[in-house]
């Protein structure tokens, strides 16, 4: 039995919260456009709270029972996130239902984000599968991306209009977090080694800074850094120019208002970055590392077309750790210039969520 615009999408949590964070988003936003879509994990528990409100139209399973599928409507599209299989159960089913209807299911591989020219050339292409239990589907390369030949970002219709409404003072106010005219920073990271300097650059000034500290790593890695200089260092920041505020773990519209509030965001992974874009400051992205090192290809291409200044690639050089070279000064206007430039144009493309609708319409 086929059901009408229902979307499976499986998700396999590796690490972090991109993963679900970005899956969430996907399912929440196909929901708004009407769509019923179930949302396969194997660990949901970051669900909580990152959405503790769920979505009208999304219903979170237990990948584990991805077998009912075999019993359960097959959905009209299926959606592996970065490269998680489906179990072969869930891939007969849909080979049946094919066979029985002559319609199968739009099969989509959703990938990693990447400003990598290979995303253009990939974006979109189908790879027929000949044996096991998906023989005679089709599955389908899904690119998110920066350019109008990918796949596009996520950002909510309403997104824009959320942020024009933002109400700084009160949102600080309501969090505990004093607004005395300091620089506000965010920070979200894994546990960088140019920490330590910029603890040590902020304590200099001359300019008064609150750093906005995330529950998790990032907190954890800040007060391991306080305590290190502590220790080494006394009186490192006797004159007080750096404070501190922790933040509770946010829901995701929550992180925004944080990533609003800021001066200058410290952002991480992959949903954090395309957050801190919309969000229309200066940032600075520590990517997900990867054993091979393929993570310094990825964070160029995404410097090129951030159309980064040398200062802001300098410092990005720093704090990913790809260059040993001191951490440059972090810079005011000439970054907020090249936040806002890159911002407007990828507001010209159409959303990840528009897209992929059309795209499993297309290949229906
Ligand atoms: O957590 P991450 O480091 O996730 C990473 C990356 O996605 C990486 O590419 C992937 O390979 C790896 O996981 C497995 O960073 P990311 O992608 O920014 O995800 C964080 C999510 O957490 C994002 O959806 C925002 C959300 N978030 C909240 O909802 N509340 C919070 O308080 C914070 C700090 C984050």
């Amino acid at each position: 039995m086929k059901a009408e615009n229902l979307w499976d999408i499986f998700c396999r949590v590796i690490d972090n919260y991109g993963d679900v964070g970005v899956c969430w988003r996907l399912a929440a936003g196909l929901a708004a456009r009407g769509a019923q879509v179930r949302l396969w994990l194997d660990d949901a528990s970051a669900l909580t709270w990152m959405a503790p409100a769920g979505a009208p139209g999304v219903t979170v399973k237990d990948w584990r029972e991805a077998g009912q599928i075999g019993v359960l409507p097959v959905g009209d599209v299926l959606i592996e996130a970065f490269g998680c299989e489906v179990d072969s159960d869930v891939l007969a089913a849909h080979a049946r239902e094919a066979e029985t209807t002559g319609r199968a299911c739009v099969w989509i591989n959703l990938e990693y984000l990447s400003a990598e020219s290979y995303v253009e050339r990939c974006h979109g292409l189908p790879s027929p599968v000949q044996a096991g239990a998906g023989a005679g589907l089709r599955k389908h390369f899904y690119y998110p991306g920066f350019t109008a030949a990918t796949g596009g970002l996520l950002r909510e219709p309403d997104l824009l209009q959320r942020q024009s409404e933002f109400d700084r003072k009160a949102w600080l106010s309501h969090m505990n977090i004093p607004d005395q005219g300091e620089r506000l920073i965010s920070l979200f990271c894994y546990e960088p080694a140019a920490l330590d300097a910029l603890l040590g650059q902020l304590a200099a000034g001359p300019q008064a800074t609150r750093l906005l500290l995330t529950a998790g790593r990032a907190a954890a890695a800040c007060h391991q850094g306080i305590a290190d200089r502590d220790q080494r260092q006394t009186g490192w920041n006797s004159a007080g120019k750096l404070r501190f505020s922790s933040l509770p773990t946010l829901t995701q519209t929550g992180y925004d208002c944080v990533l609003w509030s800021c001066d200058v965001n410290f952002v991480r992974g992959e949903d954090s970055l395309v957050r801190a874009i919309w969000a229309k400051k200066p940032f600075i992205w520590q990517i997900y590392p990867q054993t091979d090192d393929a993570h310094r290809t990825k964070l160029e291409a995404f410097l090129d077309l951030l159309r980064a200044p040398p200062s802001l690639r300098a410092f990005h050089r720093a704090w990913n750790a790809l260059e040993a070279q001191t951490l440059p000064a972090l810079a005011g206007a000439e970054w907020q210039e090249t936040a806002t430039d890159m911002r407007s144009r990828l507001l010209d493309e159409d959303d990840l969520v528009t897209q992929i609708i059309q795209f499993a319409q297309k290949k229906r």
